[in-house]
């Protein structure tokens, strides 16, 4: 091939749940442009503007391709030894001083879709041996994890709408007009709400905000932010009280039927109307259609989690749809079955005997660990908080907690007073502009793709793999090789005794052996060594043929010839499409009954919260918004996905502008009991009156990041009036939608 030609690599955009198929024009050794695939078997030619920037992101001068160690208050560039060198002059004082539990990691969000990170962060975990680590899970979707892990006895066992072949969807506390869909990858979502009108069906979206979901749905609902755990009780009470019932072909595997029953017969309609905002004639009505479908599903994704009762809301999504037989049922939720296991599905030794929570607390507030962690919001004051037990070493990979957490003035005031801080990303950013080391990522497009996580909630069952479009630098490091160095670090090895192929190696073989003792695993009982030996390669590679070969479409190492292996699946260059989602239980439940445990008391003894917050007057409250050109905070640094009108603006009903002397276009002061901001008012009847809304993943205007785009397009971050303190109690998650606020002119 001649240096100058065109050539096109087709892959999968590695951006978030969509997971749509890209054509990749590289031209010279650069990209050139990118279009949608339209043979992609998964996404067939859908793609939105972020998936075209992947060649920017590649090509973005501020993208760091060398370690970077901080001499004298500056970053100066450092080969990857003298990097290694530093993260151990750094780290091992702390351990030998404070002891491992001064050390943390904060794991942020690409960590699910990085092709290294998904499947070695493992590595990093168990062989660094860390008291607790924080991660953006419990800003995000920990309410949901802890509702599965009680329900189906897997954080990780979260079932997805059959969007394709439902007749009346519920979209609650989501807007996959911006996001694509979150739990739930489903390209082109609104074109697939579209089918499902055409098929004669119906589509309700539940949101304060008329989103541009809620614009393309047949009906959309406003509702009071935090509510919805109170709206979703009113529908099971008419349900049961209108004998709208109908689980027989769920009866087999259901605990707890009776319970729901007597919960439910507490929360009239009447009852929770005006906490809602919402007629009780209209929770009646909706109730009644969504029996009515001959099949439904009612998703609920992060405005039900990041709020103030985001377990009761999470879990009474799921209790709503069993009840009326909508589970795993063809257009009910359903749970996928993905070609390659997920890392995340491997069994965690700490519940073997069950979930237990608040084993620990929190050394500053006493915020008792679920599911493994303390809420993220606790890190700035286990940071700043002198005694005792206090952190003096953090690692970020993948995150920029920064702007992404509650209170993040605090964390930033913190991470200066650390020894020891060393992050794995692409940027000197908000977060890593206070790192002694930060380690490179490499571009998307210098490594493999292969969404482990996704496919476990995907609308269809498949997979596709993606090779390299660029061969990384000779002298670059894949992020699997830094976590084993890290994590090894961390347990007190020199840097220069680690051989990162040879760990790789044990860690290999070490899942290997859990993988062999599943019950019921493909693999069950096979010798693990001889695994081991069929499976060349190393790296993330190498796991992701273990993943698919050990899978339900694997070629079991023999046991069935015909199935699938990573070299078969790499043949199949538009993916594989297995076919639509089948009922899965009762194989997929892993509780100790066996069953579905419809009522944890857990959950259920946090009714009472709920019910002491029905007729409190919040007035004026915050709630958060994504847009699809954004990813969280990264991507204001691509100049396409920037352009344009300021989108961190705070949309505010007509109503309230005039309430609060605001004019459309001018300054606004927003506080609340954290903080305020001062931001351009956008005056919208997209707002609920009562609501207002701000943009997450902004506020790039901090000294000494890199950001050189971003910077120009700074924006507020919203987290400023996020308070620390204000979580879902339960599950520690933070709330982030229905913060009080007062405004005023700035
Ligand atoms: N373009 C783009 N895509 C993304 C991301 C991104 O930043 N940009 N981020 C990715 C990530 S990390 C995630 S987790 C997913 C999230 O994906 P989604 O869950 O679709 O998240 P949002 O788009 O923020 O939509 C949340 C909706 O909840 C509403 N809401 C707020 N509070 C409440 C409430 O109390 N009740 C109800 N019923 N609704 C409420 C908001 O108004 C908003 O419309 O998106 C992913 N995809
Ligand atoms: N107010 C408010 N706050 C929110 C939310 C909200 O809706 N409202 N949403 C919450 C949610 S759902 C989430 S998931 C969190 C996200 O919280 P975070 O995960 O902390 O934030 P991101 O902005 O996703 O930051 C990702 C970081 O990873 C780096 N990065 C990107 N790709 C790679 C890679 O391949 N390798 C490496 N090593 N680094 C990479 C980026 O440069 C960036 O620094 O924010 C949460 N915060
Ligand atoms: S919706 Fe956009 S960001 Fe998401 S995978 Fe598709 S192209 Fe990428
Ligand atoms: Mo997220």
């Amino acid at each position: 091939m001649s240096e100058t030609s065109e050539r096109i690599h087709r892959r999968t955009c590695p951006l978030c749940e969509g997971m749509c198929g890209l054509r990749i024009h590289v031209k010279d050794g650069h990209v050139d442009r990118i279009r949608p695939d339209p043979d992609d078997v998964w996404s067939r030619g859908y793609i939105c503007p972020k998936g075209t920037t992947i060649g920017d992101l590649h090509h973005d001068p501020d993208r760091l391709r060398t370690p970077l160690v901080k001499r004298d208050g500056e970053f100066v560039e450092a080969s990857w030894d003298e990097a290694f060198a530093e993260c151990e002059r750094l780290l091992h004082p702390v351990i030998e001083r404070y002891g491992r539990e001064a050390v943390t990691a904060f794991i942020g969000n690409p960590t699910a879709s990085n092709f290294s990170l998904s499947r070695h962060i493992g590595a990093f975990i168990a062989f660094s041996q860390l008291d607790g680590i924080y991660s953006s899970g419990t800003v995000d979707q920990w309410p949901k994890n802890l509702a599965c892990a009680l329900m189906y006895g897997s954080m990780w066992t979260i079932p997805t709408a059959d969007i394709d072949h439902t007749d009346y969807l519920v979209v609650m506390g989501a807007n996959p007009h911006a996001s694509q869909g979150s739990l739930m990858c489903a390209p082109d979502f609104l074109g697939r709400m579209d089918a499902i009108h055409r098929r004669g069906g119906k589509t309700l979206v539940i949101d304060p905000r008329r989103t541009g979901t809620a614009d393309r749905a047949s009906e959309w609902l406003a509702i009071r932010p935090g509510s919805d755990a109170a709206m979703l009780l009113a529908v099971l009470h008419v349900i049961f009280a209108e004998s709208l019932e109908d689980h027989s072909h769920l009866d087999p595997y259901l605990n707890g039927v009776d319970r729901i029953r007597e919960i439910a017969a507490e929360w009239a309609p009447e009852r929770v109307a005006a906490t809602c905002g919402i007629a009780a004639d209209d929770i009646r009505r909706i109730t009644r259609e969504f029996c009515a479908a001959p099949s439904a599903a009612w998703y609920a994704r992060i405005g039900t989690c990041t709020q103030e009762f985001g377990t009761l809301a999470s879990w009474l999504a799921d209790v709503l749809n069993i009840v009326t037989g909508n589970f795993d049922r063809r257009g009910g939720m359903m749970f996928s079955k993905p070609i390659a296991w997920p890392m995340v599905s491997l069994p965690d030794p700490q519940w073997q005997d069950g979930f237990e929570f608040g084993r620990r607390k929190s050394r500053v507030r006493g915020a008792p660990e679920i599911l493994g962690q303390f809420p993220a919001a606790c890190l700035a004051e286990e940071i700043a908080t002198p005694g005792e037990g206090q952190l003096k070493a953090l690692i970020t990979i993948a995150g920029n907690p920064v702007i992404s957490l509650p209170e993040p003035e605090a964390l930033d005031a913190a991470l200066p007073k650390l020894d020891c801080m060393i992050s794995l990303d692409h940027y000197v950013n908000e977060t890593t502009r206070h790192a002694d080391v930060i380690l490179p990522a490499l571009s998307a497009l210098e490594q493999p793709h292969y969404d482990e996580l996704f496919w476990s909630w995907s609308v269809r069952n498949g997979g596709r793999y993606s090779d390299v479009v660029f061969e990384p630098a000779a002298d670059a490091r894949a992020e699997w090789e830094s976590l084993i160095m890290l994590g090894l670090l961390c347990a007190g090895q020199k840097a220069a005794d680690i051989d990162v192929q040879q760990v790789d190696q044990l860690y290999f073989a070490g899942i290997v052996g859990v993988v062999c003792g599943i019950p019921g695993s493909p693999v069950e009982g096979r010798d693990p060594g001889e695994i081991v030996a069929d499976t060349p390669g190393a790296g993330p590679e190498r796991i992701l043929d273990l993943q698919i070969r050990s899978g339900p479409h694997g070629d079991v190492y023999g046991g069935n010839p015909d199935g699938l292996t990573l070299a078969k699946l790499k043949s199949h260059s538009d993916g594989i499409d297995i076919g639509p989602l089948e009922p899965r239980l009762p194989e997929i439940l892993q509780t100790e009954s066996g069953k579905i445990e419809l009522a944890p008391e857990y959950i259920t003894n946090d009714l009472e919260r709920l019910a002491a917050r029905l007729g409190r007057e919040d007035g004026l409250v915050l709630v958060s918004r994504r847009h699809l050109r954004s990813k969280n905070s990264w991507l204001h640094n691509v100049p396409a996905l920037v352009s344009g009108k300021d989108r961190c603006t705070l949309l505010v009903h007509p109503d309230d502008a005039k309430l609060h002397g605001l004019e459309d276009g001018r300054l606004a002061r927003i506080s609340s009991r954290s903080g305020s901001l001062r931001v351009p008012v956008e005056i919208s009847e997209e707002m609920m009156p009562g609501v207002v809304c701000l943009p997450h993943g902004w506020g790039h205007d901090k000294p000494g990041a890199r950001l050189s785009v971003a910077s120009q397009h700074a924006g507020v971050c919203n987290n400023v009036i996020s308070p620390g303190d204000f979580i879902d109690e339960i599950s520690g998650n933070a709330v982030l939608n229905g913060i009080p606020v007062e405004l005023a002119p700035a």
